[in-house]
């Protein structure tokens, strides 16, 4: 396999700093060293550079929307070239923000790309319906043809054209959803399995159903986007929303898994770690190692 890793250690989506070191923290976890040692064509891409926007004023209560919105779009630049290059790309955040410049990033290069969400949190709401003003809750709603009216005018996001439909994603492990990202996923017609439905009908069925709905009939390339806020807190606790509920290790592990034997990998982002929330070293261990993991499962890394 070739790979590129790509640093984004954007974090201006959300409000804790901390989540810059994501990208460092992932590298110094072995990530590199293991893929090397498994016989990857690997290429590290490094670190892109991301700064803040003078005067970025809130857009609503859209909090730093030119930063976010420049940051997405050499982000953007970023993963085409590493499509590009031949290469299935591992984008390592930072925030969830990232997944605009790293889908249409992806999608600019497969047109017929599909989405697999892992998430506590939908990362659905619009410039008007969110909470918080925080674009890490957004992301989803820039990326859909289906709600590209609703973000029209929002500054710094000029060079964005949404790639996906409805059909084309579908949500695991969702468990914090606002009311209005309800609304939205209920009129879209989005098909999600909540921690609920991966309780009652087990990962497995669920992985069976993912397979059916999104890329088994006709071969589609698949991003996966996996915010560490899926694992439960008490694997992955340095992030900055937890949500009590979530993933087991072995959950997500499978899921991983089961996207990797379909062969239709074509890039990961691995976002929401942020080291200086850990209280302890070992949660911060068990968390960034949880990350590692997911990303050596999903390019079929043997750790046998
Ligand atoms: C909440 C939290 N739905 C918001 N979103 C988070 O701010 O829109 N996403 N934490 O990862
Ligand atoms: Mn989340
Ligand atoms: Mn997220
Ligand atoms: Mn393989």
């Amino acid at each position: 396999h070739k790979v590129g890793i790509l640093g984004a250690p954007l974090s201006r989506g959300q409000e804790k700093e901390g989540v810059k070191m994501g990208p460092d923290a992932l590298r110094k976890s072995g990530l590199l060293t293991a893929l090397q040692t498994g016989g990857y064509n690997l290429k590290d891409y490094g670190n892109l550079t991301f700064e803040d926007e003078p005067k970025d004023e809130p857009f609503g209560i859209v909090k730093m929307p030119r930063t976010v919105g420049k940051a997405n779009a050499k982000l953007f630049e970023a993963v085409k070239k590493v499509k590009a290059d031949g290469r299935l790309g591992v984008i390592l955040g930072g925030d969830h923000s990232l997944a605009i410049g790293s889908i249409s990033g992806d999608a600019a290069c497969h047109s017929n790309l599909c989405v697999v969400w892992v998430d506590a949190h939908a990362d659905i709401n619009t410039p008007n319906t969110t909470p918080s003003g925080n674009l890490h809750g957004q992301p989803m709603s820039f990326l859909l043809k289906e709600l590209k009216t609703e973000i029209a005018g929002v500054p710094g996001f000029s060079w964005l054209e949404p790639c996906l439909t409805a059909k084309d994603i579908v949500y695991v492990g969702l468990r914090d959803v606002d009311p209005g990202e309800k609304d939205i996923i209920k009129k879209l017609g989005i098909k999600f399995f909540s921690m609920t439905d991966v309780n009652h009908m087990g990962i497995q069925k669920v992985m069976e159903m993912i397979n059916d709905y999104l890329y088994s009939r006709v071969k589609k390339p698949i991003h996966l986007s996996f915010d560490i806020d899926g694992f439960d807190p008490v694997l992955a606790p340095a992030t900055g929303t937890p949500a009590e509920g979530g993933l087991t290790y072995e959950q997500g592990i499978f899921v991983a898994n089961e996207i990797h034997k379909t062969g239709l990998l074509s890039a990961i982002d691995l976002v929401e770690v942020n080291p200086s929330l850990g209280k302890t070293e070992e949660e911060i261990t068990s968390t960034v190692n949880s990350g590692r993991d997911i990303i050596l499962k999903a390019l079929g890394y043997l750790t046998i």
